[in-house]
């Protein structure tokens, strides 16, 4: 039977129409995040729902001894830890105030503060004034900061000065080079943490939103945690183009170090952001941003991802490139750790400029829930979260 034309052309229309909401349905309810295309990862934004504590058995202040001098605390083995220069002094006790204010007046760890130089009596008076628990300033040993012998120094001028052309940050600050490599490999090596086992990193200006109630170092031990994050999310391409390749050397010569339950999927994801994953040959460039982290140090000590650091050490990329101390603790974790080990502070509301952690809850204050950044729109698409969530989990 023959449809008249006008008819045809009005089904056409409708099928076209039908096929457009379809997709822009899967396209709304399946991604959010950055906009820049389907990407079936977040369904919603789990920092928007109502986040209270991890389950579990929590160890709190008013049940336990965590009094700042006591011998018989509570308080497991561990310290808060920060590598931080003098002069950073007026930014970095905002840092430790919103710390006291929101977690550790309640349970008094230690803190460790590290320097390449002395720290002043100004700095140790007006740090120790603000916590009740003991605060110790340490100097890194020469031989862990110093540029490795094997360096090539005028190949480190040739590689920064290519580096800044492409506009990557601090790429001839020597310094900057010097601290990345400290915070991938050495501080679990310095002999002032040799005693203790678990770490939380802080730095100057960062702002911490939410009051937690219970032992952050007793829940990692007692759940057998190795690494905790707060904000995950993609990195420069052009300050590692060599990190993945040299990690893929290191992983054919010691197949048998990869976890069973690994993290590749999400480290070498190539849909959300396709030209990272190519522009880093094969890295997403995701990680955990490491200005906030808490970690178990036997891990770090232990022989896989001390072998892997000196392979990637012996590479040269701390100089040559910019190897960042996130991706390389990020692909360590997400290589050689239980990927049910690893652990999403989701409660821990968390700023560095211009990135955000901020969940939905009576506890937090001062920040949005589910705001991710701050600042040019552009920022959006430097949330790796999707990915994270579809291949990892929203543990
Ligand atoms: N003692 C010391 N600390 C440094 C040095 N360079 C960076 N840091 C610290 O290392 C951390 C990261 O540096 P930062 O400037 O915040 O880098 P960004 O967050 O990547 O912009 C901060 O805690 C700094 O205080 C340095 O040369 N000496
Ligand atoms: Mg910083």
């Amino acid at each position: 039977m023959a449809v008249a034309r006008p008819i045809r052309m009005l089904s056409a229309a409708c099928v076209v129409f039908v096929i457009f909401m379809v997709f822009r349905m899967n396209r709304d309810s399946s991604y959010v995040g950055t906009g820049s295309g389907p990407y079936n990862g977040m369904k919603s934004d789990p920092l928007k729902e109502i986040t209270g504590e991890p389950d579990g058995n929590l160890w709190r202040a008013d049940e336990h001894d965590y009094s700042p001098d006591s011998p018989n605390s509570a308080r497991t083995n561990a310290a808060i830890i920060s590598l931080v220069r003098n002069e950073e002094l007026d930014e970095l006790i905002p840092s430790i105030r919103d710390l006291e204010r929101t977690w550790n007046s309640k349970f008094n760890y230690p803190y460790i503060f590290f320097n390449d130089k002395p720290f002043t009596a100004e700095f140790k008076k007006r740090t120790q004034a603000e916590t009740k628990a003991k605060c110790q300033y340490e100097l890194v040993p020469k031989e862990h900061w110093d540029v490795p012998k094997y360096i090539d120094m005028d190949l480190f001028k040739e590689s920064a000065e290519l580096l800044k052309e492409q506009g990557l940050q601090y790429a001839d600050k020597v310094s900057y080079h010097q601290m990345c490599r400290w915070n991938s490999g050495m501080f679990y090596k310095h002999p002032a943490l040799e005693k203790y086992r678990y770490y939380w990193r802080i730095e100057p200006k960062v702002q911490f939103f939410c009051d937690v109630d219970y032992d952050i170092f007793r829940f990692m031990e007692d759940g057998n945690k190795t690494y905790g994050f707060t904000i995950n999310l993609f990195d420069a391409p052009e300050s590692i183009p060599k990190l993945w390749p040299t990690t893929q050397e290191f992983l054919a010569a010691n197949p048998s170090y990869l976890s069973d339950n690994n993290m590749m999927a999400w480290l070498t994801d190539d849909q959300l952001r396709p030209e990272h994953t190519r522009d880093a040959n094969g890295y997403s460039t995701c990680h955990f941003w490491s200005n906030f982290e808490i970690g178990d140090m036997d891990f770090f000590r232990g022989d896989k991802y001390s072998a892997y650091f000196d392979y990637l050490d012996h590479a040269g990329g701390f100089f040559y490139e910019r190897w960042g101390d996130a991706p390389v603790h990020s692909i360590g974790v997400g290589l050689f750790a239980d990927a049910a080990n690893v652990h999403w502070f989701r409660d821990i509301g968390y700023r560095h400029v211009p990135y955000f952690n901020c969940p939905n809850s009576p506890k937090c204050s001062g920040c949005t829930p589910g705001k991710f950044y701050d600042g040019a729109s552009f920022l959006a698409k430097e949330d790796c979260r999707p990915s994270y969530f579809k291949h990892v989990g929203t543990h």
